[in-house]
């Protein structure tokens, strides 16, 4: 069904703005339980969430039941994060409805964007790898492609940030307070998951049994939350996991007189799935981490087994019909739970059940950092996970073996590929397990692919070369472009027809619009509107007033060494020193941006932030600057703070060292909404740059090969301080308390790190070629009709960067999935 069609259909309802109204106000009444004259905003909010979710849940079971009338193969998506931000509008978007739910709110009286403003984040993410995540359940939708996403509903989410006195304050994020209008409870949906205990061996040979015994058992129950799709009628479900204590109470201690020691137990059971771990720079190897991780991979697939058994007799089939895709290595206790279920449970052989897992699993990689990559001590993992450890232990058995016969017995091989590592503490790799176990692994963007074949995987990409594949990232249109870009969604519309919602391709037709008279000019003020937007918000937030003609310079995303925001700030301080030292010259105005969360214990990141607030306070108050520059660090970075960000920037800052960020996903919501790009060949950056021209984005610094050069060369960022005046001056203001004069000596360590220390990330060896590459910014920015011909080509070059591409390219190279056909002809049965 095409979207003409599909629009005609919903048409009648578009229109129905009467049906809408008596919805709400029953959904208010007899839901919420609320007299309208005494409904709050939330009780609005609610009602007509509701009113909303009444028709998704209509596409979502002609849907689940095409899926298995047609006995497809489902895909499993495996992901401690999904970072989904709000659903409201993104409900109404995919149901075509924003119109008809407007209106029906304003004859109620109720303004919808203050209803829209109340939504929480689902904030259950980090960054990139839980938004990843999100983007792809949502093409996963749209494409029809058969999936669930399974994960663990922590009740608490990424930590709300605010800034006290220019540093970060963490509180934590009770987004349930409210209650989930998006969620649906399922009570007669819990699995029994089970930690510690002993295990008991009985049998010989092929009668070999073990049993898993004196375990401590938590409850996994599941709560469903629908994933439209958009232009279609398909949905899918997200299902995520909360953790219920086996026992209500211990009676015994309850009898006593006990009552606080009598849900004691409970309350221990159920942290389980109470909080989000806010780190993903670092594994800090903690028990409650693993036990998330096996706590929510073994109720998934403990509900994919009995799924597909409600349908199949035997695993033989199993690999026709499930897909595992682990998202990192979070997920990759499901490699072990899956045996241990095939061997303990279903009593199939060993040899037989380690086959069907490499059919069934695959694996993306998101990092090459050392500190994130997932290893656990065995002897904590053999305390939580016995019965787990012993199978890790038999597939490393067997794997080394096979690599023997092939390979003779080189005991130096054996050390490396070995999926324990045995110097020092023994400790088992994940990566590796997830590696051996799967028969697709791959990056996510072609850099970062090849550099994970010749780095932590080089190993077995000689083993296995047939294993390891590239899927670029991609984002969904429908969210970053639609959602929160109304106004050039318009203008697309208006030139382009409204198909590049779900055919990002047709961007392209943007090209000769280029040329056409008042183009350029409506497109600009769109990209003003948004600033305008941006603006507002930082006044009323921060009591700062931006001049929405400057150039909107703007660097978002978690605060990491390796994304180099302290780069960005050397630069900020070279054009305050540049604009003191020559008050008169035509500067271009500008305002710089920053937002981002620092992992709680991350104190370089946390200082980072500190300085950027410092400076930002300096150089904002100093009368010589005016409106030539001002810096702002707008706090609690979210999904749906990024929906108001990304739309106002005019220069998109993806600056880390090349060779460290894996793909990056904010450099394609930036450029998607019509933001310059500068930045290193990192990631995807540089097929964003083959993708819009390389006149059309500003590249500067060290390739991977110089990086790796430099540093085999022994690098000496002293000497570039010694030989760079202008360098050594922003360097020293910052080292002398230039920007902290009640405490002259507070970024000592941050000129150490960077001059005496080794500059790990080398931000000295490309600070000359930044602070040039900037220069050039400047210069186009003063041809406006210039620098706006190349955001908009920088749009129509975005197509590729669709995470329906991406998801288009897994279902079909990884996962040889079937969409399911939803409409007309499959009618649910009475
Ligand atoms: C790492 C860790 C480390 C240990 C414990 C908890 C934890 C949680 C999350 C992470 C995530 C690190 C990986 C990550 O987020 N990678 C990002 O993935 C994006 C989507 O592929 C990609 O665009 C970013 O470049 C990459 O940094």
């Amino acid at each position: 069904m095409d979207l003409t069609q599909f629009e005609h259909q919903y048409d009648h309802l578009a229109r129905d703005v009467g049906a809408f109204k008596r919805s709400i106000s029953n959904k208010l009444m007899y839901t919420v339980g609320k007299d309208p004259v005494s409904a709050r905003s939330e009780d609005w909010l609610h009602a007509v969430s509701y009113a909303v979710r009444d028709h998704l849940v209509e596409r979502w079971m002609k849907t689940t039941r095409a899926q298995y009338e047609q006995d497809v193969k489902r895909v499993y998506y495996l992901s401690m994060e999904f970072l989904i931000g709000r659903t409201f509008t993104n409900a109404i978007l995919a149901l075509e409805l924003m119109p008809t739910i407007r209106q029906a709110l304003a004859e109620l009286d109720v303004d919808a964007d203050t209803l829209f403003d109340l939504e929480p984040d689902a904030a259950l993410g980090n960054g990139g790898l839980g938004r990843l995540a999100a983007c792809f359940l949502d093409s996963m939708a749209t494409l029809g492609v058969p999936g669930f996403g399974y994960g663990i509903r922590y009740d608490y989410g990424m930590f709300r940030q605010n800034i006290i006195d220019g540093r970060q304050v963490e509180s934590p994020d009770y987004w349930l307070k409210q209650g989930n209008p998006w969620e649906f409870p399922r009570p007669e949906v819990q699995f029994r998951v089970r930690f510690g205990g002993h295990l008991e061996h009985s049998g010989q040979g092929a009668d070999a049994r073990v049993r898993w015994v004196g375990t401590d058992d938590v409850l996994a129950m599941a709560y469903d939350t629908i994933i439209p799709g958009y232009g279609t009628e398909a949905t899918n479900t997200l299902r995520l996991w909360s953790a219920k204590a086996t026992e209500e109470m211990d009676l015994r201690a309850f009898n006593q007189g006990n009552y606080f020691g009598a849900v004691e137990g409970k309350n221990h059971s159920e942290n389980v799935s109470r909080v989000l771990y806010p780190d993903d720079s670092t594994l800090s190897g903690r028990e409650l981490r693993l036990r998330q991780e096996y706590f929510f991979v073994s109720a998934s697939l403990q509900d994919l087994v009995r799924r597909y058994l409600r349908t199949h007799t035997g695993f033989e089939a199993l690999p026709d019909k499930v897909s595992v895709h682990m998202n990192d290595t979070h997920p990759v206790l499901a490699i072990p739970e899956l045996m241990r279920i095939l061997i303990d449970e279903h009593q199939r052989p060993w040899a037989e059940a380690w086959a069907l897992c490499q059919k069934v699993f695959s694996y993306t990689n998101h990092t090459l950092m050392h500190e994130a990559l997932e290893t656990w001590p065995i002897e904590l993992f053999g305390r939580v996970l016995p019965r787990h450890l012993r199978i890790i232990f038999d597939i490393n058995a067997f794997f080394l073996t096979e690599v023997a016969k092939t390979h003779g017995q080189d005991a130096e091989l054996m050390r490396r590929l070995s999926l324990i590592d045995e110097s020092g503490e023994r400790r088992v790799r994940m990566a590796y397990l997830a590696v051996v176990a799967s028969h697709s692994i791959n990056g996510v963007s072609a850099l970062h692919s090849e550099l994970m074949k010749d780095s932590i995987f080089a190993d077995f990409a000689r083993l296995w070369p047939e294993r390891f594949n590239n899927k670029t990232n991609g984002v969904t249109p429908r969210r970053w472009l639609a959602q929160a870009n109304p106004g050039l969604a318009t203008l697309l519309d208006q030139r382009l027809g409204r198909g590049w919602r779900r055919h990002l391709d047709q961007l392209e037709g943007l090209r000769h619009a280029v040329d056409l008279p008042g183009f350029l000019g409506a497109f600009r003020k769109i990209k003003r509107q948004n600033k305008e937007r941006l603006a507002a918000y930082v006044l009323k937030q921060l009591a700062i007033r931006l001049h929405p003609d400057a150039l909107f310079d703007v660097q978002v995303k978690r605060i990491h060494e390796y994304k180099r925001q302290l780069l960005n700030v050397l630069h900020v301080v070279t054009r305050y020193q540049r604009i003191l030292a020559n008050p008169d010259a035509q500067w271009v105005p500008r305002v710089v941006v920053f937002a981002g969360k620092a992992a709680s214990a991350y104190h370089m990141a946390k200082l980072v932030i500190k300085l950027i607030n410092d400076v930002a306070r300096t150089v904002n108050n100093d009368p010589r600057i005016g409106d030539k520059l001002k810096v702002v660090f707008i706090p609690n970075y979210s999904v749906s703070l990024a929906e108001i960000i990304m739309p106002a920037a005019d220069l998109s800052e993806q600056i880390s060292t090349a060779g460290t960020e894996a793909s990056g996903t904010g450099n394609m919501k930036f450029a998607l909404n019509g933001a310059l790009t500068i930045g290193t060949l990192d990631g995807a950056n540089v097929e964003m740059r083959e993708h819009v021209g390389d006149e059309n984005i500003f590249i500067f610094g060290k390739t991977t090969p110089e990086v790796a050069e430099i540093r085999a060369q022994g690098y000496q960022p002293r000497a570039i301080y010694d030989r760079n005046p202008e360098l050594q001056a922003v360097l020293d203001a910052i080292r002398d308390g230039m920007f902290s004069p009640d405490e002259p000596g507070r970024y000592q360590q941050i000129f150490d790190t960077l001059v005496n220390w080794g500059d790990h990330y080398l931000l000295l060896a490309d600070y000359e070629s930044y602070v040039d590459t900037q220069t050039r910014v400047d210069t186009l920015y003063r041809n406006a009709d210039d620098w706006t011909r190349r955001a908009v080509l920088n749009v129509a070059g975005m197509g590729e960067f669709s995470s329906d591409r991406t998801i288009a390219q897994y279902a079909h190279e990884i996962w040889h999935s079937r969409p399911v056909i939803v409409g007309p002809g499959h009618a649910p049965a009475p």
